[in-house]
């Protein structure tokens, strides 16, 4: 005799708290960037779960990681994940909540003793932060043919080490099977919103109607060391004032443009970083997003402009590289809209938004039916030690989830 399956909040939140312990940061949060020994003890903490709760567990060649609960037929299986690496500010929620809300829903049926039809399966992707090595949601486009394996691969990090070798130092090169089309009958994200929208209106569920596109770029721009003293203001060729200007210039033009666009300069390395030198050299990232592709192409053009004009004045020279970028992703418009039938049948609040953030499911999208389900963010903070979502809303999220994922695997 089988009961109906209920998500257990305090399960999901302790399961949240432990997995936040693998890197830890003394004063609160979590660093766990992709592929690092915190990386690898929190994988492993998350392997164990899934195969505790029965699963069968694979490791593909990018170290993406997927369990699977059998169901009566075989076939392409219903999947829920995301990611558990952080970015070096992170917080316990963003991508964590994903996958551990992914475990509950397999424990719920567990404990119900419910086997759906389709088989499940609870996946977390290598590397979705792109922080340490770009482009960001690398194991998710692996998984979904849309970059290959050896590319991603030979992906050289901030820290120059590659991904190949950090993915055999943590024993996760696996060579399980890859996704791509048909392999996945549909995949649905919980994630925290991580932006003010839901709280700041009062709603406790969000139901993503997609995600807006993102473009990232360095810029190597090469000046003059010179005497900070001695040299006239005339005769600089300083990289650290363009570098500047163009970060003023990033702002402005995302409050110009207005819309959903944003503009951020995230990191900024001077050489020598000396107080008493002209700066010969600044390493920077340029990270725009907009809903509409088009300003985001407008957004674009005008910030390259003002870069090779501003430097060219300067006599500062330009070196240009994309890190990412990703087109806007609507999500399926029948799954966005069960997520919304199920938050008001649960008698949950609900209101329908873009994502601002890049999430795994965007990339899924290409090769299945995906959608995302959002739930407030303290504050709207996140990509912060002070991320927090109230333990009733993240429960509020995965009962959203099990009752979609029943329905999907039925
Ligand atoms: O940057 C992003 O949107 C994602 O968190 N990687
Ligand atoms: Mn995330
Ligand atoms: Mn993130
Ligand atoms: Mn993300």
């Amino acid at each position: 005799m089988t009961n109906d399956p209920r998500i257990d909040g305090e399960r999901l939140s302790r399961r949240l708290a432990e997995l936040a312990r693998h890197g830890a940061l003394p004063g609160g949060g979590v660093c766990r960037l992709a592929l690092t020994d915190e990386d690898k003890a929190g994988r492993d903490q998350v392997v164990r779960w899934m195969r505790e709760l029965g699963l069968t567990v694979t490791v593909d060649g990018i170290g993406n990681a997927v369990g699977i609960r059998k169901g009566q037929e075989d076939g392409p299986p219903v999947m829920v994940g995301s990611h558990i690496d952080t970015v070096r500010t992170g917080g316990p929620y963003d991508g964590n909540l994903g996958v551990m809300a992914g475990l509950e829903v397999v424990a719920a049926l567990n404990d119900a003793k419910v086997v759906t039809r389709r088989p499940l399966a609870v996946a977390f992707f290598t590397n979705e932060e792109g922080s340490r090595f770009q482009p960001d949601m690398m194991g998710s486009l692996v998984y979904a043919g849309a970059l290959p394996l050896e590319r991603a691969l030979a992906t050289v990090g901030i820290d120059g080490t590659t991904v190949r070798e950090n993915l055999a130092r943590i024993g996760y090169a696996g060579d399980g099977p890859l996704g791509g089309p048909g392999k996945v009958h549909a995949y649905v994200e919980l994630h925290v919103e991580q932006g003010p929208v839901l709280e700041e209106e009062g709603f406790t569920i969000g139901a993503v109607e997609g995600v807006q596109g993102i473009s990232w770029t360095e810029l190597t721009l090469t000046g003059q060391s010179n005497h900070a003293g001695t040299t006239p203001m005339r005769l600089r060729h300083d990289a650290g004032y363009v570098a500047a200007e163009i970060a003023v210039f990033a702002r402005r033009l995302a409050r110009e443009l207005g819309g959903h666009q944003v503009a951020t300069v995230g990191a900024l390395t001077l050489f020598p970083n000396l107080v008493n030198v002209v700066a010969n050299r600044v390493v920077m990232t340029v990270d725009l997003r907009n809903t509409d592709e088009a300003r985001l192409q407008e957004a674009e053009r005008r910030l390259f402009a003002f870069v090779e004009e501003t430097a060219a004045a300067e006599g500062v020279k330009v070196a240009r590289r994309s890190l990412a970028r990703f087109k806007p992703v609507a999500f399926a418009p029948a799954l966005v809209a069960r997520v919304e039938a199920i938050a008001k049948e649960l008698r949950l609040s609900v209101k329908r938004l873009p994502s601002g953030a890049g999430h795994d499911a965007q990339i899924l999208a290409a090769v299945c039916p995906a959608c995302m389900i959002f739930v407030p963010s303290v504050k709207g903070v996140s990509h912060n030690v002070e991320e927090f979502t109230k333990p009733a809303d993240l429960a509020a999220g995965a009962e959203v989830l099990l009752r979609l994922v029943l329905e999907l695997a039925r």
